[in-house]
């Protein structure tokens, strides 16, 4: 039998990223670990679903070159989610910096969470850190990925949790396909995940929620196309909501 923290517990952990308190509470309040990828291709049909799906959601994933963003901040006020820009930052500190604070989309004004690749060493999150932690953001590690075949594993896996526990102050969780640090501290978020196994044509490979939450002990969901592509998305977007909570709760039971 062993004894694992709520959200709520974990929220209060000393320790913890303010933001990543935020989120748990967030999650303990609305009952909801479901962050939805807003993959969708205009800026209205984006507001729209954050509206739609607002009340049923812990987080909202954005592609920046879609959206309008003061809308959007206000939608995240109105139904209390965090914002996560899924830029996948990748370069060297210096270059990351200027992506993450200047360019196009002047992603630190507006983002909550961002995430970043750990290919280029600790460089890339110092960068991100020096722009994004006096503005009170913070960051997911890319540790694995849902894709097959990904290089994401093993050995840079665990290097990648290293780097995570190193910068806690702006580092608040992974991205990856189950538990990998038992800190917690740490928010482990799981993409590729639909109500059936299976995946797509381009390699993505998918896993129920039950499985991620429960068999894998990962804390919260990624879902795009399990509720994009549903009739209604609303419905869809509560279905999943509903079953992460359970399993969830299932897990804390245990
Ligand atoms: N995404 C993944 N897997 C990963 C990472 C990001 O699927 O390892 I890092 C993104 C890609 C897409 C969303 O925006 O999460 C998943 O969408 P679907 O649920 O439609 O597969």
């Amino acid at each position: 039998q062993k004894m694992e923290l709520s959200y709520a517990d974990r929220a209060k952990l000393p320790h913890i990223h303010p933001l990543a308190s935020r989120l748990l509470m967030i999650m303990e309040e609305k009952q909801s670990n479901l962050c939805v990828s807003a993959d969708v291709t205009s800026s209205e049909e984006l507001l729209q679903l954050a509206d739609s799906l607002g009340p049923s959601i812990c987080m909202l994933k954005t592609h920046a070159d879609i959206l309008k963003v003061g809308k959007l901040q206000a939608l995240a006020e109105k139904h209390n989610f965090l914002i996560f820009e899924d830029r996948k930052f990748a370069d060297i500190g210096n270059t990351v910096k200027h992506q993450y604070e200047d360019g196009l989309y002047k992603i630190s004004s507006w983002s909550h969470i961002v995430n970043a690749h750990a290919v280029p060493g600790p460089g890339v999150v110092k960068g991100l850190s020096a722009v994004g932690k006096p503005l009170g953001r913070g960051c997911l590690l890319i540790a694995q990925m849902s894709s097959s075949g990904s290089l994401a594993t093993g050995e840079y896996t665990k290097a990648v949790v290293q780097m995570a526990e190193e910068h806690s102050d702006f580092v608040l969780g992974f991205i990856c396909g189950s538990k990998i640090s038992t800190r917690p501290e740490f928010i482990h978020m799981t993409p590729g995940v639909q109500m059936q196994t299976g995946g797509d044509v381009l390699g993505q490979q998918y896993t129920t929620p039950e499985d991620v939450l429960l068999s894998k002990g990962s804390d919260a969901i990624i879902v795009g196309r399990g509720i994009l592509e549903a009739p209604d998305r609303f419905k869809a977007a509560e279905l999943y909501r509903k079953s992460g909570w359970e399993a969830y709760t299932k897990r804390l039971g245990q």
